[in-house]
């Protein structure tokens, strides 16, 4: 017996010795330790043993089960911290390798523009409401004093899903809506898409952007609407410029004008880009028309406003000094990389 325990003790510890991964030392662990393994079944052989032999058996038994634990135990701990450092070795990951270059985008020239001039409003304190693309006929003609009759309701111009739903062809339904919604006093300006039934050249597109600002309290003058307009202008084309209010003709504002900035290239003097003129159409802009204000639940006894509107696509190409619309819709990335 004695000798069979000593035996099993030389075999387990040679065979836990050898043991190089978890799955072996697991199968070792039950097949000596376990309750069919070999030290367990020599322990229950004790009982055949005569009462002065058990106890001196009994204790090369002890010594060998405890030989076995240890034995296990530490080799429990070796197997482990080696997987934890295989692990550790594995994901290594060195931070001194260089990394793939990944090209950076960044904003469309329209999406510039338009987050300066909407910068500039914010700063003289306008809100930016964007409205919806699609919209009622009323809101589109009647409510900026479009009669029944006027051309730009005509199906050439305007883009229609049925006789009452439109594309919107500017800006200013969202302003009514702001007007018809809204506390006064009022300052927003009006961002976004609009369509025309254009066809696509150097200068037009049936989708372009537009941004309208819209001003309504007590005491308001043209001499407020010049004011403003000439602050964005500085700080949208550079101190130097100056503006030229021509007078003109909206449905929706009274007086009307049309605003021409000195020519950013030439600075007034004459050049190929103002067509020797010394000024660029800009924008255009007025008085609200009581009309329109009545229409939007306005009391214009006591109220007024100015009203204005320009092209994103149009500020922007005399701004970097770009010749063909069909550019900003091309997506062609030597173009849009310059900006
Ligand atoms: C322009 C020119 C002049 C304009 C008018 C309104 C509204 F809704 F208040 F009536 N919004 N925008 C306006 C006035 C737009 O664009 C060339």
């Amino acid at each position: 017996m004695r000798e069979k325990l000593e035996n099993i003790r030389i075999k387990a510890l040679e065979a836990i010795q050898d043991a190089t991964d978890l799955k072996t030392f697991e199968d070792l662990r039950v097949n000596y330790l376990g309750k069919k393994g070999e030290l367990t079944a020599a322990l229950r052989g004790m009982k055949d043993l005569s009462k002065e032999e058990r106890p001196v058996i009994g204790q090369v038994a002890n010594e060998v089960r405890e030989k076995v634990e240890q034995a296990l135990a530490s080799k429990k701990e070796a197997l482990e911290s080696a997987a934890q450092n295989k692990a550790l070795q594995d994901e290594i990951i060195d931070i001194t390798m260089s990394g793939k270059k990944m090209p950076v985008g960044k904003l469309h020239p329209l999406d510039q523009t338009l987050e300066e001039i909407q910068r500039i409003f914010m700063g003289m304190g306008y809100e930016v409401i964007s409205g919806r693309e699609v919209e009622t006929s009323y809101y589109n003609f009647d409510a900026l004093n479009l009669g029944p009759q006027h051309p730009a309701r005509d199906e050439q111009d305007t883009f229609y899903f049925t006789p009452d739903i439109v594309l919107r062809t500017c800006t200013s339904p969202s302003q009514v809506h702001t007007m018809e919604n809204q506390s006064l006093p009022i300052r927003m300006v009006a961002p976004g898409k609009v369509y025309r039934s254009d066809e696509v050249d150097a200068t037009h597109s049936p989708v372009f952007h537009q941004i309208e600002g819209l001003v309504i309290d007590e005491n308001i003058t043209f001499g407020d609407l010049k004011g403003v307009l000439l602050e964005f202008a500085k700080r949208f084309f550079g101190d130097k410029v100056t503006l030229k209010f021509r007078p003109h003709y909206f449905p929706f504002t009274e007086p009307s004008a049309e605003v021409d900035v000195s020519c950013v290239m030439c600075e007034g003097s004459g050049c190929s880009v103002c067509k020797q003129e010394g000024f660029i159409e800009v924008l255009g802009c007025g008085m609200v028309h009581p009309k329109v204000l009545e229409m939007a639940g306005i009391d214009s006894t006591k109220y007024q406003g100015f009203a204005f509107g320009m092209g994103v696509e149009r500020l922007t190409m005399l701004k970097y000094n770009i010749n063909d619309l069909r550019l900003f819709y091309e997506n062609d990335v030597r173009f849009l990389d310059q900006f």
